[in-house]
């Protein structure tokens, strides 16, 4: 064996030294991101996750859903309108943005447009000189909610309708109104419906969406097609049991009815980050009618497991009636409802639990560990397991400490800032697959279809993935409202 001279072991050892001081500290960084992102608006409106829509105008006081044009103006009287009161239901339903129609297919304003006289200025509330806007964005403002506006390209009453030139000029003179004169507008909501009689229209979108991105920076724009949020591709408020918020966009068109399917999942490979919006009205129709009444809890239950819990938005309607008010029967029913999901979701049965993962990013000292599934951060700390984890079988697992879990419902959490991953997933109860399912993104719930179980161990198994998965949060709840035998 040969040795050394001591003063070349020193050298050495001091060069060593200086290595491992001068190289940066070694702390894991975040994966890399998987294309397409969600924008700073998308992301917001995402994690609002119920909003709130208010069909309101003429037809209001007609008893009909699509108004014909010719309306007089005058039978648009609110007595009591009250926007604070509207406001107030948001609030306590849990809703941070009301999006109101300002104006439906029967082209009559709710506010006083320059470019008319079929809108408020001619009806006898206020003595002609009301704005419904204006109300309801000085309710909105002092109470933190943000307002979004629908705009009906299809306009029944307006004769340029059917002019293309003329009839867009209109359409952006009235959003340039909408748009500068109201504050920060969050959302607008380009409506695709047309009747199958209406004249042939050129609407003139890129130049609508350049003027509205122009006009309003944080504005998310909805249509059938986005560019910021889709529709998704039906009134039932249901989104695709798969629901990607990636989709290729060239592939959608406005009020195109072949492409609802697609619409509803959207798709693993797409290009554009597009997530969607499940427009629901809590009574049968858009308009508030005498005869009709509020969903029951039970339904809109249903309704927000198959929206909120499918990775979508839901935008559930709520139609002021004819005093100018929401209803007392609606303003009941969003609390109850408001009440059901606070009382289901505040209790996470596995937040007392051991928790541990297949692998994780960066070892057991990292930030990626699996205990960050448990806490109030949905979004930007997350189990992210190790890139060289077996590509197959990703899992976190949580393992009870005195009493077995009891729960009906289970929710898990992607963190879609750095991407939608998951394209499959199963959950286990002591080893017994109890739900399963493919795409995850925002949030994905399950209810149980065998009702409430209880059990030592529970695993969520992530099956299939774009890249390694990255899992925000988990929750095992109990919903006292789920009977799944007596349904
Ligand atoms: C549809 C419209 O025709 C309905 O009246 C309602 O406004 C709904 C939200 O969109 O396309």
């Amino acid at each position: 064996m040969t040795t050394l001279p001591h003063s070349l072991c020193a050298t050495i050892l001091v060069s060593l030294l200086q290595l491992a001081l001068s190289w940066p500290k070694s702390v894991t960084t975040p994966p890399l991101p998987i294309l397409p992102l969600p924008s700073y608006s998308q992301l917001k409106w995402q994690q609002r996750e119920v909003i709130m829509f208010l069909h309101f105008g003429v037809n209001t006081f007609t008893d009909s859903e699509w108004g014909t044009g010719k309306e007089n103006p005058a039978i648009f009287n609110p007595t009591g309108l009250n926007a604070t009161q509207w406001v107030d239901t948001a609030v306590g339903a849990g809703v941070s943005l009301m999006i109101l129609t300002a104006k439906h297919h029967d082209g009559f304003c709710l506010w006083p447009s320059k470019y008319t006289d079929h809108s408020v200025i001619g009806s006898p509330w206020k003595n002609g000189h009301g704005d419904v806007i204006r109300q309801l964005v000085d309710a909105a403002k002092p109470r933190g909610v943000d307002v979004g506006l629908y705009l009906s390209p299809w306009d029944r009453h307006d004769p340029r309708y059917g002019h293309d030139k003329e009839y867009n000029e209109y359409y952006m003179a009235q959003l340039q109104e909408l748009l500068n004169n109201y504050g920060s507008v969050r959302e607008i909501w380009f409506d695709g419906a047309k009747g199958s009689n209406a004249p042939n229209m050129s609407y003139y979108f890129n130049d609508w969406f350049s003027m509205v991105k122009e006009l309003q920076d944080s504005i998310n724009i909805f249509s059938d097609a986005g560019p910021n949020v889709r529709w998704v591709g039906n009134e039932n408020g249901f989104a695709g049991k798969t629901c990607w918020s990636t989709i290729n966009r060239t592939s959608l068109s406005i009020g195109n009815a072949s492409i609802v399917d697609y619409l509803n999942t959207g798709d693993a490979k797409g290009t554009d980050w597009l997530p969607v919006e499940c427009d629901v009205s809590i009574r049968t129709g858009w308009f508030w009618h005498k005869s009709q009444s509020p969903k029951k809890l039970k339904k809109l239950l249903e309704i927000y497991y198959n929206s909120v819990g499918r990775n979508g938005v839901l935008l559930l309607n709520v139609p002021p009636n004819t005093t100018g008010l929401i209803s007392e029967t609606d303003v009941h029913r969003l609390r109850e409802f408001k009440h059901a999901i606070d009382t289901i979701f505040s209790i996470n049965a596995a937040q007392n639990c051991m928790v541990r993962a297949s692998s994780q990013r960066g070892g057991h000292a990292s930030v990626f560990g699996p205990e960050n599934v448990l806490d109030s951060d949905h979004l930007w700390t997350y189990w992210a397991p190790s890139d060289d984890d077996d590509k197959h079988d990703y899992w976190i697992e949580f393992r009870a400490i005195n009493d077995p879990m009891e729960f009906n419902v289970v929710r898990v959490q992607e963190a879609i800032g750095l991407g939608q991953r998951i394209k499959r997933h199963q959950i286990y109860v002591d080893g017994e697959m109890v739900a399963s399912g493919t795409t995850v993104g925002h949030k994905r719930l399950h209810r149980l279809e065998r009702g409430v179980v209880h059990g030592d161990k529970v695993r969520v198994r992530i099956t299939g993935s774009r890249g390694v998965p990255l899992v925000s949060s988990v929750g095992l709840h109990f919903d006292p409202f789920w009977n799944p035998k007596g349904k």
